[in-house]
């Protein structure tokens, strides 16, 4: 039962049903017990799943046939040498000689830079800005992503291995989301087999009988489960449980430089782990759309240029929460940094 307080909000909660909310642990509708042993998590999830379907069908101009077939089978796409040769390394240079505001994470082992590619930074990277402009990156990102959308763009760096402590919270294998979403790194260095590759469970994005069954359990008690991030609503798996699913084993990425990985990131993934002190350098992206639409269109904020510019309220909206709680420690800014420069602790 919610508790006496969140009574007055119910409706509220109830209409989230309809959006993306996904944390079992905020929403008292979407964490009920009751009603998720009954189903509920398992309806939004299938009727998201048939909307995406009639959504990425209508986004499926964009791509060849043999990639949009090894997407539906796997969900994710490798696509090696992506950009022309001199585009990409005109971006890469550029982007290696450019000191920008970042902002930093320190979790477990890693560290992680972002430097968003928007409007206070594009056109200080001219080369980049042209380079992303490939019409195949925004059709690949909406096709699988299922959602006529301009994607949310980073400079990534992870260092893995700053600090003795155990992995980061994306080395656990998890779902992103309930509904099918779209993340894509175009790696500006090469990431060799034994460091922190993106690894993917093929098939998982399409979830098998088992699967939902393992769904359907989780979503019971997610609201009170000891991890946080499956109480914010992105299931967490332990490595052991995956086998029973009915998938292939995980695949770990290597991948040169100028490689793209685009995924469907409500399947099966992680970040690889890696015994190694390493650095891994993307263009990171995603987007994501409202789960239930039927129809593909209406980017508001890419139509208007917003797009390049939420990103930053956002943050600032959340750094003033955070300094109004009086916490610290999580997401900040850090003072120009380039995506090469070596973490400093
Ligand atoms: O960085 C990676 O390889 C995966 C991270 C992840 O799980 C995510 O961004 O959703
Ligand atoms: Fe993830």
């Amino acid at each position: 039962m919610p508790a006496w307080y969140q009574w007055p909000l119910l409706p509220w909660h109830a209409l989230a049903l309809a959006t993306g909310a996904k944390s079992f642990e905020a929403n008292p509708v979407l964490g009920h017990a009751g009603l998720n042993r009954a189903g509920l998590h398992l309806a939004r999830r299938r009727l998201a799943m048939r909307m995406a379907e009639r959504r990425r069908a209508a986004c499926a101009g964009g791509l060849a046939p043999a990639q949009r077939e090894a997407f539906l089978r796997d969900g994710y796409l490798v696509i090696e040498n992506f950009l022309p040769a001199e585009r990409f390394a005109a971006m890469r240079d550029e982007i290696f000689a450019t000191a920008i505001e970042a902002r930093e994470y320190l979790d477990g082992y890693s560290l992680t830079r972002l430097i968003p590619l928007d409007a206070g930074t594009l056109g200080r990277l001219p080369a980049t800005a042209a380079a992303l402009a490939h019409p195949q990156y925004r059709a690949l990102h909406d096709y699988v992503g299922s959602f006529r959308l301009q994607p949310f763009q980073f400079i990534q760096t992870i260092f893995s291995n700053v600090r003795v402590a155990e992995p980061d919270v994306q080395s656990d294998f998890h779902l992103d989301t309930f509904h099918p979403t779209v993340k894509s790194w175009l790696f500006l260095e090469d990431v060799d087999a034994e460091e922190a590759g993106f690894t993917y469970v093929p098939g998982s994005h399409i979830p098998t009988r088992r699967h939902l069954a393992w769904e359907r359990r989780a979503s019971i008690g997610a609201a009170k489960a000891p991890d946080r991030s499956t109480r914010e609503g992105s299931l967490r798996i332990e490595e052991h449980e995956l086998p029973r699913l009915g998938y292939p084993a995980p695949v770990k990425f290597a991948a040169r430089a100028n490689t793209l990985i685009v995924a469907d990131t409500s399947g099966f993934h992680r970040r690889g782990v890696t015994d190694h002190a390493t650095r891994r350098i993307a263009i990171w992206s995603y987007a994501r759309g409202t789960p239930f639409r039927p129809w593909p269109g209406g980017d508001i904020l890419g139509a208007t240029g917003l797009d390049k510019r939420v990103v930053r309220l956002f943050w600032a909206a959340q750094d003033r929460l955070k300094r109004a709680r009086g916490k610290t420690g999580g997401w900040g800014w850090v003072g120009l940094r380039r995506a090469t420069d070596a973490p400093s602790l």
